[in-house]
């Protein structure tokens, strides 16, 4: 399935698997890649060294082109970008920030720069600074989100810029891949889908928990601190909303969240732990290996395409 995205990128299938804290380390990244799609490593809020070391590991796990996702809430954000241009990673994708200061430095050392935005505003931005590609991401995304769904925004950004786009937030099959490219995208960006993929490090207790989880299982905390994040409900959730409704401080909020991210992926605390995920968690009710996910939803799609495409003469 040739598009513009798979001619930028050099990759077989116009799947890209999402940035994720924790979640998107070296071996996922490689599966990914190896699948035919792009793998990416979360850099999150890790030391720059560690990026470097799950880089270096990704190389010798597919020879394939694979990217680095940069949270630009990291503090660790200025050497993360630079450990990018020494290391010689081919694809950066950014979130939770306007990546405008690192753009002169990655195009000059020919980097793809693909910011994910949740906004027409930002995309338009994003274009003029001279990004390749970007990725739109509706609200029914898991982590931190912006306010529009996905049907909205993507058409919106389509026709704001000139550049390719890339659709995210609640896809997870070739249904919601086929509308996507309905809508103008011209590749999918999926994240809870690999989270629980079988090449997924993720602990089980947070596998199960995405599997078993329905249409109406997440909520989005944070509305009131301006960083809102989608996760499934659980103890933490409700002891976070209800703090948010009697008025707490934002450092109060903090610390109610502070590690647990980590503690839900890596020690499978899904009860005090934040287990992010999409809306479209309900849709996902098996661990797939990452090449059975990616040919699943390329087929899928295809398909759809040419069957569905004409329906009203049936
Ligand atoms: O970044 C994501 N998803 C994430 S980042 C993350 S780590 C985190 N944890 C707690 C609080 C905050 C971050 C978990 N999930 N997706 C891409 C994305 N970017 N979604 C929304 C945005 C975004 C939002 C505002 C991008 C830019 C923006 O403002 C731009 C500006 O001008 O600052």
């Amino acid at each position: 399935m040739k598009t513009k995205i798979t001619e930028l990128l050099g990759i077989e299938y116009p799947v890209i698997q999402g940035g994720m804290a924790w979640v998107a380390e070296h071996n996922l990244a490689a599966a990914v890649s190896n699948a035919g799609g792009l793998g990416l490593i979360g850099a999150a809020s890790a030391p720059a060294e560690i990026v470097r070391d799950e880089i270096r590991k990704s190389r010798e796990l597919t020879d394939k082109p694979f990217g680095v996702n940069v949270m630009l809430l990291n503090p660790n954000a200025d050497e993360v970008a630079k450990v990018i241009v020494e290391e010689g990673v081919k694809v950066v994708t950014t979130g939770a920030g306007n990546p405008a200061k690192y753009m002169e430095m990655w195009k000059e050392a020919g980097v793809k720069v693909i910011p994910v935005v949740a906004s027409v505003a930002l995309a338009r931005l994003m274009e003029r600074g001279g990004a390749d590609a970007v990725v739109a991401e509706g609200m029914e995304s898991g982590g931190h989100i912006g306010q529009t769904t996905t049907i909205a925004l993507v058409p919106q950004v389509c026709d704001a810029v000139n550049i390719p786009v890339i659709a995210a937030g609640g896809i997870a099959d070739g249904r919601g891949m086929a509308a996507a490219l309905m809508l103008g995208a011209q590749a999918v960006q999926m994240g809870t889908r690999f989270v629980v993929a079988k090449e997924s490090i993720v602990h089980d207790n947070y596998k199960k928990k995405v599997i078993k989880a329905s249409d109406i299982d997440s909520a989005v905390t944070g509305m009131s601190t301006g960083h809102p994040v989608r996760c499934l409900r659980n103890k933490m959730t409700r002891q976070y909303l209800e703090l948010e409704r009697s008025g707490a401080d934002f450092m109060e909020l903090e610390k109610l969240t502070l590690g647990s991210l980590r503690n839900a992926v890596i020690d499978g605390d899904v009860t005090d732990g934040t287990v992010m995920a999409g809306q479209i968690s309900g849709l996902i009710s098996e661990e797939k290996s990452c090449k059975e996910i990616v040919e699943e939803i390329v087929f899928e799609a295809k398909n759809i395409i040419l069957t569905r495409g004409r329906l009203w003469e049936r």
